[in-house]
């Protein structure tokens, strides 16, 4: 089936706020005395700030209540829109803001499908929100990446199936929460290192070849 449709994961995709998420994981972190570098940063890639924190609390020697581990994903939570704040239309990627330019010219049909309930802000302080046909955030899913949930919401918001559209993800669990809904998966950074994708890119623009195959019927 043709392309038609392109579901474009946020942090670590269309914008770097995968970094600003380490950040104040690491201050949290740091705060109740946890060890947290890098390496375990990757595993937190598109789960949840519920499933990061358990990640987290692995390696703590206190063990934590419900009420407390809600506190502490809140206070995280806190800091990261602090960091939020920092962002501004300028940080818009100009190679990102020209490929989804050139995707929309093409006719696709573009949504964002993120895990993150901060999504939304993001994209507004970005100034991206109207390149995207549709917003599937992290409010309105149920079950976090690598169940599919948060790609199949967004394809229907499109009203079209899986198999005409293209996932774009930085997270192994992305890329797998893809193929267990069907989809094809392009990845960037991390998962594009670790060869998690059907396409494994260099960058955002790398896309466009790629889709202007698949939009014309073309499987490779
Ligand atoms: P929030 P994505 C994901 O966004 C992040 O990759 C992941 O690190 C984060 O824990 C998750 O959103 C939840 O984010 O705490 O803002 O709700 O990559 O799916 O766009
Ligand atoms: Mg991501």
């Amino acid at each position: 089936m043709p392309l038609q449709g392109i579901l474009f994961d946020l942090d670590g995709v269309l914008c770097s706020t995968d970094e600003y998420h380490y950040r104040a994981w690491k201050e949290l972190a740091d705060s109740i005395s946890v060890p947290f570098d890098r390496t375990v940063n990757e595993r937190l890639r598109g789960i949840s700030r519920m499933d990061s924190l358990e990640i987290i609390l692995e390696k703590s020697a206190k063990t934590y209540t419900p009420e407390e581990k809600r506190a502490l994903a809140d206070r995280k939570n806190a800091r990261y829109r602090e960091l939020l704040q920092n962002l501004s239309p300028k940080d818009a990627d100009p190679d990102v803001v020209s490929t989804l330019l050139t995707l929309r010219k093409r006719g696709l049909r573009l949504c964002v499908a993120s895990s993150s309930k901060n999504a939304r802000f993001i994209l507004d302080r970005l100034a991206l929100t109207s390149y995207f046909d549709g917003v599937c955030d992290g409010t309105q899913i149920t079950r976090a990446k690598p169940d599919p949930e948060v790609f199949l919401t967004a394809a229907a918001m499109l009203s079209l199936p899986p198999e005409s559209c293209l996932v774009v993800e930085d997270a192994v669990a992305g890329a797998q929460a893809a193929h267990a809904g069907g989809f094809l998966a392009a990845c960037v950074g991390d998962a594009s290192k670790k060869r998690a994708g059907d396409y494994n890119l260099a960058g955002l623009p790398d896309l466009l070849p790629i889709c202007d195959r698949l939009q014309r019927g073309g499987t490779t």
